[in-house]
């Protein structure tokens, strides 16, 4: 699906308005300042970043943003993820492969949307200790970076700021892989909607490489969809993964998580990555160093870095 020479477009998202901790906006930064750029282009990428995003206008144009609801920030979580959808739907336009850093995950309210503006055929492998598919009747915490499942997919009454959101995600077009902190109004409309999942059991009981392939074989038999890769880093063991705003641990390994997307990058599918909740002010200097380490690796192995 991406042309060649291979561009990728590196959507840095300081912004942490999903979710109630501060620090997951310097996410990106940390991330650019490891060298990613480098590092994927030394994979033969061609790199485009011209600096991260500046979402400053958006939240000094809202002189106030009281909760619609129980939801928090809901006018600045709309308007951002709104950009970030034209920025990711963009770079998809011109062929080049969004990696979007985040930031929390209702960051990818945007990035799905882009992904399925240029591509409305896509599949969504959603990695993560959590199902972000709350809706507005379910959430407890009112933080949106436990929804964008939802909004993505239409599903629970509809907020009207967020109109701009079309409903294009299709219940059997994501497949998750690594849950294991589902709230049960989650589980409720995993199960009613037939929305498959492969938690932490399923990773123990079958293995990565088995749990992987069945994935794939539900969103993409043929391996001719498109591909997002949505990875939130706190689908990674805390041991892995510490600096990051809600760890659970019994996550996944280092090395289950660098399968998921060497094994994504192998199908020749993958066409918009995220990489999510590296919140490099939670924890000490050494962990923040390793989970940013991780972080840009795990980048890595998605756009094809391989062990020989
Ligand atoms: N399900 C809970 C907790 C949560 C979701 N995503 C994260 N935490 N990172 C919620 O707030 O919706
Ligand atoms: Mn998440
Ligand atoms: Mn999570």
């Amino acid at each position: 699906f991406i042309p060649e020479p291979k561009t990728a477009a590196i959507v840095g998202c300081p912004f942490s308005g999903g979710q109630p901790k501060a620090g997951v906006d310097r996410g990106p930064i940390h991330i650019i300042e490891a060298g990613i750029v480098t590092q994927l282009e030394e994979l033969g990428w061609q790199v485009k970043f011209d600096g991260h995003h500046q979402f400053e206008e958006i939240s000094d144009s809202l002189k106030e943003d009281p909760p619609i609801g129980i939801l928090k920030n809901p006018r600045l979580v709309s308007r951002v993820t709104e950009a970030v959808a034209n920025a990711v739907g963009g770079h998809a336009h011109r062929g080049e492969l969004p990696v979007t850093i985040g930031g929390d995950h209702s960051l990818a309210i945007g990035t799905i949307s882009g992904t399925l503006s240029q591509y409305p055929d896509a599949c969504v492998v959603w990695v993560d200790a959590h199902a972000d598919i709350n809706t507005v009747e379910t959430t407890d915490s009112g933080n949106i970076h436990g929804m964008p499942v939802s909004f993505l997919m239409g599903l629970g009454s509809k907020v009207p700021e967020y109109s701009w959101v079309k409903p294009a995600l299709k219940t059997d077009s994501i497949v998750y892989i690594g849950l294991r902190d589902v709230d049960a109004g989650e589980k409720k409309i995993l199960r009613e909607n037939n929305i498959k999942a492969f938690s932490m059991h399923e990773v123990d009981k079958y293995g990565i490489g088995k749990v992987v392939e069945m994935a794939l074989d539900h969103v993409n038999p043929n391996r001719d969809r498109p591909i997002h890769l949505s990875f939130d880093v706190d689908a990674l063991d805390p041991t892995v993964a510490p600096s990051t705003g809600t760890p659970v641990r019994g996550g996944l390994t280092f090395r289950e998580g660098h399968f998921i997307c060497e094994a994504v990058y192998e199908t020749g599918c993958l066409v918009a990555l995220d990489l999510m909740e590296v919140n490099p002010s939670l924890a000490d200097q050494v962990s923040v160093e390793q989970t940013v380490a991780v972080g840009c690796s795990l980048l890595r192995s998605a756009l094809g870095e391989t062990l020989l």
